[in-house]
Formats: structure tokens, C-alpha cells, sequence
């Protein structure tokens, strides 16, 4: 990673400029109720309740002092270990095929996945698919223009809109039918997801650095979930909101570096929304906004991942210049200003 590099990252990101795509607003209450009764599933309402109340009190054993130094370490690692099943394998391989993997490395990213507790690849997959095929539409699982809170959170708390369903079903799930590691997953993920995702990150620190049971159950699995639900939803929520647009002015997906960093590389929104093949799910091959391209290079290096896809730099130039905001370093009205 050269100075240049940060250098370019920085400078797209330091930039505010005009925005003149169609405003959120724009999505008007006739469209919204169009079809559409809330239906509030309390379950999982109640549940976030759950979640972020303990995840207030992680904080506050933490911040007092009340917890053993290995346990917030110990959840922050766990915490990028599932992390990678989402970006690098959920996301980056099984959503969009953007490289292939032999299946040690499907069954570390499934495994990792499962800790994550994001729905099962499947569910995942199907669901992120649908957001790209039909981005900031009803058809759309979590549709930016219903707002910050809906994209966030709230689309996990109502059933879906009729139209996910429609839309939803002439999305192509065959490849993943194929693969025997999802299909297993998917038959075993409510036995083996509670033990992944809760239980063996309570138990861990309790037997190896002798942690008091409670404090870790709300800070290695409470807190450490809570936390890394909330920067994957940022990358639906505020990197559809805030930000800038390189790379296409007309769409709702930013680039945003705070979610770039705390979503361990999805924040380059906008860039992936264009070119969603990318393995890089950015431009810049840039390891410390982007934690996930590191792990798939490392992979490569040994063989375990193959067929990386990427975009032409030429490629990207006419892209910005036919449709970017200005905020790229590259782009022609940004040399121009
Ligand atoms: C979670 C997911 O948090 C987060 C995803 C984020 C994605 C971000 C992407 C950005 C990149 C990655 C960044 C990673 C960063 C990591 C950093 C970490 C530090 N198409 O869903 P149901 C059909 S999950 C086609 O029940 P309801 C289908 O037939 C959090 N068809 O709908 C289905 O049946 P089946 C934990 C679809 O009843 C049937 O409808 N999990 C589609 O309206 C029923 O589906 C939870 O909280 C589709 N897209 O319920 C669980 N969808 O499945 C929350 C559905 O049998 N979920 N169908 O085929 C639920 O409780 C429910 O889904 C619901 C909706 C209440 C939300
Ligand atoms: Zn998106
Ligand atoms: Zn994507």
C-alpha cells in the first residue's frame, strides 16, 4: 500500500460537493403506503431492545473497569473473525462471485459467517442480491429512501414489502443450491448458531483468563454483537445517505470512510453499487480501510482464493467522468475546478 494510495483515498473523501441526484424526500407517502401495512414482528423488536440495553452495559463494564483486559480484546478479535464471513463470504463471495475459494476456505468463511449471526448465507445472499437488482425500490429488503432508521434497523423489525417477495423470486439462487457448504449451513444454522455466535464467546473467557460469567456474556457476546450489527447496517443506512459519489451522482450509495473502517472495507458504497464484481469492493487495494481485501489476498497468496476479479483502471476513468459527482481526484470537472 504506497503513500499515493492513502494519499487518493483521502483526497476522495476530503471533498464536498454538489449533490444533485433526486433527493431522499422524493420517495412520497403515496409510494410508501402504496400496498403496504406495518406489520410490527414484536419478537425481533423486543430482541434489539435486549441487544442494546446490554450493549449499554458492555460499555459500562468496560469503561469501569469491570472486566478482565483480555475479554474486550478477546471480543474485539472475535469480532473481525466473523467479520470476515460477512464481507469477504457472505458478501464478497457467495453474493457476488467477485473471486472463487476451495472449501477450506468456504468452510472457514461459512464457519465465521455463523458467528456473525447475520441470517444464514442463503438468506443473506438472497437478500443482498435483491438490494442490488432493485436498490432504493420497495422490491429493495432495506430501501434507503424509507429513511436512515428503516435502512438501519427498522427493516428487521416489519415483514417485508410484498414487492421483496415478487421481485425477490426471479433472483438466481442456483449456484448457491450447488455449493454443499451453504446448503449445510442452512440445515444446521439454528443448532450451530447459537453456540458460535453466544455461547462458546461467553464461555471462553470465563475458563481461560477466569472472567466472571455475567460480564462476559454481556461484553464477548452481547456488546460484541450488538457492535458489529451496527457498522454492517451503517453500510445500508448512512452509506446510502452520507458521503460522496465518485463514481455515479444518480445513485443513492455513497462512499463513506468511517463506514469504510468500521464495516472492515464495505463503506466504498458507491464504487461497489457500479462495479459490484470487484473482490475489492473499492478502488483502492487500500488494507487499512479495507481489512477484508487484505484476507482475500493473503488467501490468494496460498492458492485458497482464485479468479480475483477487478475493474480496468480505464474503465473506472470514463466512469467517473461520464457520471461522478466531481469528488474524485481523477475525475475531469474536478481538474477543471
Ligand atoms: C442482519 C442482516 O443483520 C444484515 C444484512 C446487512 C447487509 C449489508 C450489506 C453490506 C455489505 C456487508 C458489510 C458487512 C460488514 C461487517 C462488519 C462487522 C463488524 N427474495 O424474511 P422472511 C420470501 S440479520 C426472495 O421471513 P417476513 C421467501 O420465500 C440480524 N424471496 O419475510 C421466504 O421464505 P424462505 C439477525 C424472499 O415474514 C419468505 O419470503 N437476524 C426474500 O416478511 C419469508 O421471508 C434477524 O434479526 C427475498 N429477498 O419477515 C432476523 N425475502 O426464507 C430478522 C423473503 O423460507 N429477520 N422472501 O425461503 C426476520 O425476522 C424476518 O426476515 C423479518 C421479515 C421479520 C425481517
Ligand atoms: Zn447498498
Ligand atoms: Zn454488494
Amino acid at each position: 500500500m504506497s503513500g499515493s494510495t492513502l494519499l487518493l483515498a483521502d483526497t476522495m473523501m476530503s471533498k464536498t460537493v454538489e449533490d444533485d441526484r433526486p433527493r431522499l424526500s422524493s420517495y412520497s407517502n403515496d409510494t410508501k403506503r402504496r400496498d403496504y401495512e406495518w406489520q410490527i414482528v414484536w419478537r425481533n423488536v423486543f430482541a434489539f431492545i435486549y441487544l442494546h440495553a446490554g450493549c449499554l452495559y458492555g460499555f459500562y463494564l468496560i469503561f469501569t473497569g469491570n472486566v478482565r483486559i483480555w475479554t474486550p480484546i478477546f471480543a474485539l478479535v472475535f469480532t473481525i473473525l466473523s467479520a470476515m464471513g460477512v464481507t469477504a463470504g457472505a458478501h464478497r463471495l457467495w453474493a457476488h462471485r467477485a473471486y472463487k475459494a476451495r472449501w477450506p476456505l468456504r468452510l472457514i468463511l461459512a464457519l465465521a459467517q455463523t458467528m456473525a449471526f447475520q441470517n444464514h448465507i442463503y438468506e443473506w445472499v438472497r437478500d443482498h442480491r435483491v438490494h442490488h437488482k432493485f436498490t432504493e425500490t420497495d422490491a429493495d429488503p432495506h430501501n434507503a429512501k424509507r429513511g436512515f432508521f428503516f435502512s438501519h434497523i427498522g427493516w428487521l423489525m416489519v415483514r417485508k414489502h410484498k414487492d421483496v417477495f415478487e421481485k425477490g423470486a426471479s433472483i438466481d439462487m442456483s449456484d448457491l443450491e450447488k455449493d454443499p457448504i451453504v446448503m449445510l449451513q442452512k440445515k444446521t444454522y439454528l443448532v450451530v448458531m447459537p453456540i458460535l455466535c453466544f455461547i462458546i464467546p461467553a464461555c471462553l473467557p470465563v475458563y481461560l483468563w477466569g472472567e466472571d460469567p455475567w460480564t462476559s456474556w454481556y461484553v464477548a457476546s452481547i456488546w460484541r454483537y450488538t457492535m458489529s450489527l451496527n457498522f454492517t447496517w451503517l453500510v445500508n443506512s448512512a452509506a446510502h445517505i452520507y458521503g460522496n459519489r465518485p463514481y455515479d451522482k444518480y445513485i443513492g450509495a455513497t462512499d463513506n470512510k468511517t463506514v469504510g473502517i468500521l464495516a472492515m472495507g464495505e463503506g466504498w458504497h458507491n464504487y461497489h453499487h457500479v462495479f459490484p464484481w470487484d473482490y475489492k469492493a473499492a478502488e483502492l487495494g487500500n488494507y487499512s480501510t479495507n481489512l477484508s481485501t487484505a484476507v482475500i489476498d493473503i488467501a490468494a497468496k496460498y492458492g485458497w482464493a482464485y479468479d480475483l476479479k477487478t475493474v480496468s483502471e480505464d474503465m473506472i476513468r470514463r466512469r467517473v467522468n461520464r457520471t461522478g459527482d466531481g469528488s474524485h481526484p481523477t475525475s475531469q470537472q474536478a481538474s477543471h475546478s
